[in-house]
């Protein structure tokens, strides 16, 4: 299963640059055989105390984190819907991933041209939505016209579709994103179909300067940027891309000491890759043996066997049951045979929908 995360944003606002730190953290390609061999694309493993608790639990052989794709997009400029640039290539680019960090340009520094010539961060993401919104346009109106024919075979499939479309198409000739309409689960099956652009979940990466990262907060730009993702629901990550791509170099201690100078906890890097994570709607469950402890990832709502599928698909194919306890429940008992004594290890079904933190053993049969 390769999820992917989609780094979008105007030329110069240092996509390329915190694409850089994610990759240079580094993941052991090994580890993850779904993931895309392609210079755009990196693998980030997620980090996660409970993996590192787990580890001191169970001694393991080895410990190994899920992980998920980031995916640069370069490319977009003003007029792309309409063909400039690299137009619909980078648009075909948004459409395959499945949540979308839309970097802003929130630092000064006279030497990186801006595209507009000045720093205004709220213009820059509308900017860019725009050229979103407009490529929606384009196939709902499509859409609305093929369904509209259609309606005439007297089939009412097609009349609810024209009804639901002409409500995402209003909310588009309104700056609004297609996300921002209330729609049912029947309703958004419908809209799943057009894989619209402005559908996707996304959170704003607030580029500061290394200056004012350790008050990032301050910062008037990241204050702007906040306040126009408030009203979309939407995340707000202040980072610096550039720190990010020199702490990457770093290891241990040096790394610890560059932190200390900047007046920094941890790396940003860490808080955004978990906050992507959130966005794709994403939860961890974890096997734990004294082989190997390993975070896997599952989709909210997944069923026991499809969990299991996320393992090998013949766990999946012959799947029984599962023996479960709850991370919370082992780490207050402090090993597997407290939790079997306190009854807390579980026996659950196929219809057990798995929930984030679950250790999960599966039985099965092939
Ligand atoms: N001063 C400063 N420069 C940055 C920062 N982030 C990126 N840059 C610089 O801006 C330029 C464009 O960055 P790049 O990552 O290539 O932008 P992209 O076009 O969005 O991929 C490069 O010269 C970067 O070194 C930052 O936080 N501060
Ligand atoms: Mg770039």
């Amino acid at each position: 299963m390769a999820l992917k995360a989609g780094i979008v944003g105007l030329p110069n606002v240092g996509k390329s640059t915190l694409f850089n730190a994610i990759t240079q953290a580094g993941a052991e390609s090994a580890n993850y055989p779904f993931c895309t061999i392609d210079p755009n694309v990196g693998v980030v493993e997620v980090p996660d105390e409970r993996l590192d608790k787990l580890t001191e639990l169970v001694v393991p052989n080895r410990t190994v984190p899920t992980a998920f794709e980031f995916v640069d997009i370069a490319g977009l400029v003003r007029g792309a819907s309409k063909g400039e640039g690299l137009g619909n290539k980078f648009l075909a680019h948004i459409r395959e991933v499945d949540a979308i960090v839309h970097v802003v340009r929130c630092f000064e520094d006279e030497n990186i041209t801006h595209v507009d010539g000045k720093i205004n961060p709220i213009s820059d993401i509308q900017t860019i939505n725009l050229e979103l919104i407009l490529a929606d346009l384009d196939s709902v109106e499509k859409r609305i016209e093929r369904s509209r024919k259609n309606m005439k075979s007297g089939n009412k499939q097609y009349a609810q579709e024209v009804e639901v479309l002409e409500r995402v198409k209003e909310a588009l000739y309104n700056d609004m994103p297609a996300r921002s309409v209330e729609l049912s689960d029947d309703e958004k099956l419908i809209v799943r179909d057009l894989h619209l652009l402005t559908l996707k979940p996304v959170l704003y990466a607030a580029n500061v300067s290394e200056d004012g990262v350790a008050d990032a907060d301050s910062n008037p730009f990241v204050q702007q940027v906040k306040e126009f993702a408030a009203a979309e629901n939407a995340e707000v990550v202040p980072i610096s891309a550039k720190v990010e791509a020199e702490i990457a170099e770093l290891e241990g201690d040096d790394k610890a000491m560059f932190l200390e100078e900047l007046g920094l906890e941890a790396s940003g890097l860490d808080r955004l890759i978990n906050a992507a994570y959130r966005l794709l709607g994403l939860y961890t469950y974890f096997t734990a043996g004294v082989q190997e402890v390993r975070a896997w990832t599952i989709r909210k709502g997944t069923k026991a066997p499809g969990a299991a599928g996320v393992i090998h698909t013949d766990f999946e194919r012959g799947f029984i049951r599962a023996e479960v306890v709850s991370y919370d429940d082992l780490l207050a008992a402090g090993s597997m045979n407290v939790v079997k004594e306190r009854g807390q290890l579980r026996l659950e079904g196929k219809e057990y929908v798995v929930q984030d933190g679950d250790i999960m053993h599966f039985r099965f049969n092939v």
